[in-house]
């Protein structure tokens, strides 16, 4: 089956990474945030651009979301590939936020002693949460902080505008919107982000997207899950998956049958929420 066509690029974007460029050079430290169930197809382009010389950390968040074995793969990945230590978070409950503190603080003190060797007086880091859309970056800052302080919810594009936060005397956070690149040429990466809903919902049509994801999953190593998702899925919807990827449309339908009145589109809508909400169990859609 061929990907169907994905592209979006809101005015908001656009319009941000205007700001983003000027308050770059205000920051010192970019904490770089990325979805455990897609950590390649969330790394940005123009990353390096952007960080230069800055201090850079890198996390890996909705850790929840995916196996523990997918993790270590992965984090044995980059601490070789990359010479990065990711940070591993669950932003939504709170797993591995303090560390991720306590690496940035120590970033901050060593800005500051270099700070103090030139004579200059110390001040709080500046930190920016930087990342594709919905991946978690005010949800961090919110557990950073540790209170509700910026707007966090479940679609792509909440953060409109560029906001700090101040965290007692030590740091100052940016939240930022989402940032995608102005093209994505790779529509294999562009289904899996619209699959994990890391880019608006107007960029696609749900249908063919929950087509092209069922398709995904049966090509998928074992090792990128824990149990068969097909199993679950069968289970769940109660009927079941079938084995030949040409059936997958049929199935679609007869499962719209039952639970959506008929409904495709609502169906492949709920098939994609549940995959997203993590019931149909931790999948990871990339491994290395
Ligand atoms: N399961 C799970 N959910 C998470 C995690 N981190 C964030 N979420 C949820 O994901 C949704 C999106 O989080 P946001 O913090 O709004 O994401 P964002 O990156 O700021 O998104 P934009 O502002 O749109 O770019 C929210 O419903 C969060 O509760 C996580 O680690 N695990
Ligand atoms: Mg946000």
């Amino acid at each position: 089956m061929s990907t169907p066509a994905i592209q979006w690029y809101p005015g908001h974007i656009a319009k941000a990474e205007q700001q983003l460029k000027y308050q770059l050079e205000k920051v010192d430290l970019v904490i770089e945030v990325r979805d455990a169930r897609i950590p390649i197809s969330t790394s940005h382009p123009h990353l390096d651009r952007w960080i230069q010389n800055k201090k850079h950390l890198l996390v890996i968040n909705r850790r929840d979301m995916i196996t523990p074995e997918a993790m270590k793969a992965w984090d044995e990945w980059f601490r070789h590939e990359t010479l990065l230590q990711p940070w591993w978070c669950d932003a939504k409950s709170g797993t591995g936020t303090k560390q991720l503190l306590q690496a940035a603080i120590k970033a901050g003190s060593q800005l500051n002693q270099r700070r103090m060797r030139r004579g200059m007086r110390p001040r709080a880091v500046r930190a920016l949460t930087l990342g594709f859309p919905n991946v978690g970056k005010s949800a961090l800052i919110n557990r950073l902080v540790g209170q509700k302080v910026v707007a966090s919810a479940r679609k792509a594009g909440v953060t409109r505008s560029l906001r700090w936060v101040r965290l007692g005397k030590e740091l100052d956070l940016l939240d930022a919107p989402g940032v995608l690149p102005p093209r994505l040429d790779n529509q294999k990466a562009a289904l899996r982000l619209a699959v994990c809903d890391d880019i608006g919902q107007a960029a696609y049509d749900v249908e063919s997207v929950a087509l092209a994801f069922l398709n995904l999953l049966s090509s998928l190593p074992e090792r990128s899950f824990k149990g068969a998702p097909q199993v679950v899925l069968g289970n769940r919807y109660g009927a079941p998956y079938p084995q030949e990827s040409d059936q997958v449309h049929q199935w679609l339908i007869q499962v719209a049958a039952t639970h959506t009145s008929g409904d495709t589109a609502r169906m492949a809508q709920r098939l994609l929420d549940d995959f997203r909400k993590t019931l149909l169990g931790a999948i990871s859609l990339e491994l290395p």
